[in-house]
């Protein structure tokens, strides 16, 4: 029996999102969209206070906290599934641990600020350490690697090795590649079509393409993120077949209808 990835849906709170442009603005409108996630089968949601597009303004950790904590407590009252923050703030995760979030999404994998590893380690919580080269404002400058699936995977080892040293425990890691975070369009089909070595390194693997550029490379006419849901479901298809364990999506129910018929063909057919 092959089992499809959990599906983790994306809900942001922010007025300058790539994909939602500010659409979830308000708290309930970010709620209602997380609901509407759940119905739609989400296994984990994902709330997010500072946009990490390439050029997006820096929030400071009050304002990513006024936006974040209302829309978690909100959800955790409805909902008792796992839920994440998308933030690079120990201060931000520490609040949003204590509204109900379980799991912290770190786009820095704690490096962002000297205490991360710390907090991650008294908040108890899992963490998941994603791969960037760079900072959110530049990353996207020519970036450039020898090897770039070596280069990813033993920066998240040393990472993982980090955070375990002081004091997360090892079960509470997983590890992201980071597509499009320092990275360009061949880095990502690359470290998509070799993401088993990712795996192999025995942490959960978790894969975000959902609406990315990269899909636009192959597919010129996608300019606009809403035009993107072939790619990101054939991106989301090709990590889980590759062992990804959670794939980090906007369109969450047809990314659990694709994973569930993937994952019957393959027991289907074994
Ligand atoms: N991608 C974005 C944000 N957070 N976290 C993880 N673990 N992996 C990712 O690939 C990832 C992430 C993309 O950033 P943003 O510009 O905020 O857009 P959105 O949240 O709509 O995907």
């Amino acid at each position: 029996m092959t089992r499809r990835p959990l599906v983790m849906g994306i809900v942001n709170v922010t007025p300058d999102s790539f994909s939602d442009g500010g659409r979830l603005g308000t708290v309930e409108a970010a709620v209602a969209h997380g609901l509407r996630l759940v119905e739609q089968g989400a296994d984990l949601l994902d709330i997010g206070g500072e946009s990490t597009r390439p050029g997006a303004e820096p929030v400071d950790a009050a304002q990513e906290i006024a936006r974040v904590v209302p829309v978690i407590e909100a959800l955790r009252a409805r909902w008792a599934g796992p839920i994440s923050v998308d933030t690079m703030k120990p201060e931000v995760a520490r609040a949003a641990v204590g509204a109900g979030a379980s799991i912290w999404n770190d786009v820095s994998a704690l490096t962002f600020d000297p205490r991360s590893a710390d907090t991650a380690a008294a908040l108890g919580c899992g963490v998941v350490l994603m791969h960037m080269k760079g900072e959110p404002g530049t990353m996207q400058a020519e970036p450039r690697y020898g090897d770039v699936v070596a280069e990813v995977t033993s920066w998240l080892a040393a990472r993982a090795d980090a955070a375990m040293a002081a004091g997360v425990a090892r079960e509470r890691i997983w590890l992201d590649p980071g597509l499009g975070f320092g990275k360009t369009a061949a880095h990502n089909l690359t470290l998509t079509a070799r993401l088993d070595q990712f795996v192999a390194l025995g942490f959960p693997v978790l894969y975000g393409a959902s609406r990315k550029r990269t899909i636009q490379s192959v597919d010129p006419s996608a300019a606009d993120p809403t035009d993107r849901l072939g790619g990101s479901l054939a991106l989301a298809l090709e990590a889980a077949r590759r062992g990804a364990a959670v794939v980090r999506v906007h369109d969450v129910r047809e990314t659990v209808q694709a994973v569930a018929l993937q994952a019957a063909v393959l027991s289907a057919g074994s």
